[in-house]
């Protein structure tokens, strides 16, 4: 969207104002209307003029067998819901408002839209087409279509168009985790209003956690009465120290009734709900009900912080018949094909201290603990296929042997995916680089606590879930792309609200729209729209839409270059570059801005002479190596690679709280080396470091620095090394390395990861992440 079309956007909204003031005549508006659809179907062309809806106006819905009984039902409820109009049922000759159905078209989620002089005719070759073509027709209208408590005028315009639309992919999900924290029942339903406006089609709920078990299961009357509640909840982040507590016993669960009247509303919009009951890790709330399930004796309690707890399932033969009823019931209540059971992050260390366990593994002839956790996921999907269902596990259940019939729900990254697909199983893309909705989406102080990571908007945007190394045969293994929520860190609706909207309006579009569709600039234009549905809709979306952005350019020997902008267009940006709050009297920004010396820049949008959004603010700091150019021996992990091998060497630094902003760059496979060339020959005296320090997620400390000079860039000198570093502040630990007087034009730098995380931390085993967003050279 470009400016032109804000303009007729306002004069749309205006447009809409006149004629509700002349309601009494129905004057037809003089603006043409902008569409603005969320996600972006295949194909609108606009046509000219508009089709009025009033209360002469009437709906026929194709009603011929059961399965579109219930979507007429449905949309005659919804349009008379939104419009507030009657639209009483007639004819399929004369109604205003016609839905149809059309065999001929392929995909049994898609359709076609005309609004033209014969009126408006959604077609579709299934109730679930027709559906979203009643989506997008409400998009077309005014926002307010959305508010349940505005009062809606007598009469609509809609714009004449023609829409032909289908989703790219089939799975089109989003999670939601209630476990860590509780959500009502209508905050569920909300949640499924909002999936069922994006055409998101599977709603993925985790149901259980060390924290909490959320589903009433008769059987097991404990499972509500004790796993449902925990005695108290982590306050601040994890990585605080000390670790507060907040001494509130917290709790909660859905009734059999509760999940019936959800799966059913869900039902009625097309949305299928997956429930995840986790198996055989994130158990603790299920073995403090029933600690006969463990392999150690207990007594346990739900879990009152946040990570990965040793106390799981043990394979025993009454665990089995345990879950078995549990996943009886939950058949029961949910007709999705695909039943989630977890399988992630199942620490082995009971397993393997446990004489059963062992025993077990020598009976069945299993390897390693992992084929018992292979072992244990293949029981519980034999008896999920012998009553009809499908199992989902995350990508762990990869390791040790996937089950037979498993589909994968790719989390780590993207290599799960691969490799399921490559076997021939149906996989979901949820990687955390771009799938996350609990990871910080602006860097800015004043966003709320989240879990760490940084994931903005348009990140999520450029999410292409089907990964490059798969062949045209194996890319139809991926089913489609899921946003996770996890809610350690979101213990309100409201805040709820602010991490998940309109990132998943934008993973919406990655899960429907054509790649070739797909285009983030369009896309924050029709959002800028989108965000007063989502308003109307009762959510209050995070708007980032006009805050400042940086985005520092380094490490090509061409200087610290700042490039500054907005997601929405129409902002003009004024800078400082002393720290002064930028007024209407500042510079415009032009172009990307040189940082040289002590530069303090702050940016602020504003629409003629109004602050638009919020500002961004740095420091720069030249030292030697900044501006120079950088070249790295290994890449960073792909999820944490700064703005580019220069973020290290451009004197900004990254935040303290927050490794996953554009500053650090993130190892956990090989150790970090470059070599930075200063231009020409420098007496160097000192290198400093930052690391960032989080033992909890993994972060550590390095454990050797060594610093070499050379003149020609070939044959190098070693100048210094460290191993003993200081104390950190906080996450961040700054280290001096003396070099006194060495001279070279080419510094090598070279910083070992720890290597394994210790045993008896948090993540034992796995290799050790490090963490660096700045050497300063002096
Ligand atoms: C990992 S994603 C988990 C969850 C946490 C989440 C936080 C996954 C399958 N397991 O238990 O809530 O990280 O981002």
């Amino acid at each position: 969207m470009n400016m032109n079309t804000y303009a007729l956007a306002a004069g749309l909204l205006l447009s809409l104002l006149l004629s509700s003031c002349q309601s009494g005549n129905h004057s037809m508006p003089q603006e043409k209307a902008t569409i603005a659809i969320i996600p972006q179907p295949q194909e609108v062309k606009a046509g000219e003029g508009y089709w009025l809806l009033d209360g002469q106006s009437t709906l026929y819905v194709a009603d011929a067998d059961s399965a579109w009984q219930q979507l007429a039902a449905f949309a005659g409820e919804t349009l008379r819901r939104h419009t507030g109009l009657a639209l009483p049922g007639a004819a399929a000759t004369t109604a205003s408002v016609r839905i149809e159905r059309d065999p001929s078209i392929l995909s049994p989620e898609g359709y076609t839209l005309v609004v033209d002089d014969n009126g408006i005719i959604i077609t579709a070759s299934q109730p679930a087409g027709a559906f979203y073509g009643l989506q997008t027709l409400l998009q077309l209208l005014p926002t307010t279509v959305y508010d349940a408590k505005a009062s809606k005028p007598d009469h609509w315009w809609v714009p004449k168009v023609s829409v032909q639309d289908a989703p790219r992919f089939a799975w089109r999900g989003m999670h939601l985790d209630v476990a860590r924290h509780f959500f009502d029942v209508a905050t569920i339903k909300q949640y499924i209003d909002m999936l069922a406006m994006h055409k998101q089609n599977y709603f993925h709920w985790h149901l259980t956690d060390d924290q909490g078990w959320r589903i009433e299961i008769k059987q097991y009357p404990k499972l509500t009465e004790v796993a449902a509640w925990r005695r108290e909840t982590l306050i601040g982040h994890y990585n605080d120290k000390p670790q507060r507590y907040d001494g509130q016993r917290y709790g909660g669960f859905y009734t059999q009734e509760e999940v019936r009247e959800i799966v059913r509303y869900a039902a009625e919009r097309y949305v299928t709900v997956v429930p995840e009951i986790e198996m055989p890790g994130h158990a603790q709330a299920a073995i403090a009900a029933y600690p006969e399930l463990a392999c150690t004796p207990g007594p346990f309690e739900p879990a009152t912080k946040w990570g990965v707890f040793e106390d799981v399932f043990c394979p025993k033969e009454e665990t089995f018949v345990f879950l078995e009823n549990v996943l009886a019931e939950v058949m029961a209540l949910f007709p999705s094909p695909y039943i989630h059971i977890g399988g992630d992050e199942c620490p082995k260390v009971r397993w393997e201290a446990s004489d059963f366990c062992q025993q077990l593994m020598r009976r069945e002839g299993l390897k390693d603990e992992m084929e018992l956790q292979s072992y244990f996921i293949r029981r519980i999907e034999k008896y999920l296929n012998t009553n009809g269902r499908k199992l989902i596990g995350w990508d762990e259940i990869l390791e040790g042997g996937l089950a037979p019939n498993a589909t994968v729900m790719s989390w780590r990254g993207i290599e799960g995916g691969i490799a399921a697909a490559r076997s021939g199983h149906q996989v979901i893309m949820s990687p955390t680089s771009h799938c996350y909705f609990d990871y910080y989406q602006a860097e800015h102080p004043d966003e709320p606590l989240a879990i760490g990571g940084l994931l903005p908007l348009e990140k999520v945007y450029s999410y292409e879930p089907v990964p490059a190394e798969l062949s045209e045969a194996e890319a139809r293994y991926i089913l489609g792309a899921q946003g996770n929520v996890w809610t350690e860190y979101i213990p309100t609706v409201e805040k709820l609200q602010y991490m998940v909207w309109p990132r998943a309006s934008a993973m919406a579009e990655v899960g429907w729209t054509a790649r070739e569709r797909r285009d983030y600039t369009d896309f924050a234009g029709r959002l800028w729209i989108h965000m007063e549905r989502l308003r109307a809709g009762g959510v209050k979306p995070a708007d980032h839409l006009n805050q400042v952005k940086a985005d520092i350019q380094a490490g090509d020997g061409q200087g610290v270059r700042a490039r500054l902008f907005t997601d929405a267009p129409g902002n003009t940006i004024r800078y400082t570059l002393d720290g002064r709050t930028p007024d209407t009297q500042s510079p415009v920004y032009e172009a990307p801005i040189l940082l040289e010396g002590e530069v303090e820049l702050k940016a602020l949008p504003f629409m003629g002479d109004q602050v638009s959004g919020r500002a961004v603010a740095l420091t720069h700091r030249s030292h030697l190596a900044s501006g120079k150019a950088i070249q790295l021996a290994h890449m960073p992990n792909e999820k944490y690679t700064g703005n580019g091998p220069g973020s290290v060497i451009n004197g900004v630094l990254g935040s303290d709280q927050r490794y996953g902003d554009a500053e650090w760059l993130g190892y956990d496979q090989t150790n970090f080396a470059a070599d930075i060339d200063l231009g020409k020959s420098t007496v160097i005296n000192e290198l400093r470091f930052r690391f960032y320090d989080a033992p909890g997620q993994w972060i550590y400390l390095p454990k050797m620095i060594r610093v070499s000079v050379s003149a020609d860039g070939k044959q190098f000198t070693a100048v210094g090394s460290l191993q003993q570093l200081p104390a950190s502040e906080g996450n961040i630990c700054r280290v001096r390395l003396p070099v006194q007087g060495a001279e070279g034009r080419y510094v090598r730098v070279e910083v070992d990861r720890l290597g394994k995380i210790p045993a008896g931390e948090s993540g034992a085993g796995h290799e050790a992440w490090l963490f660096i967003d700045e050497i300063e050279i002096r």
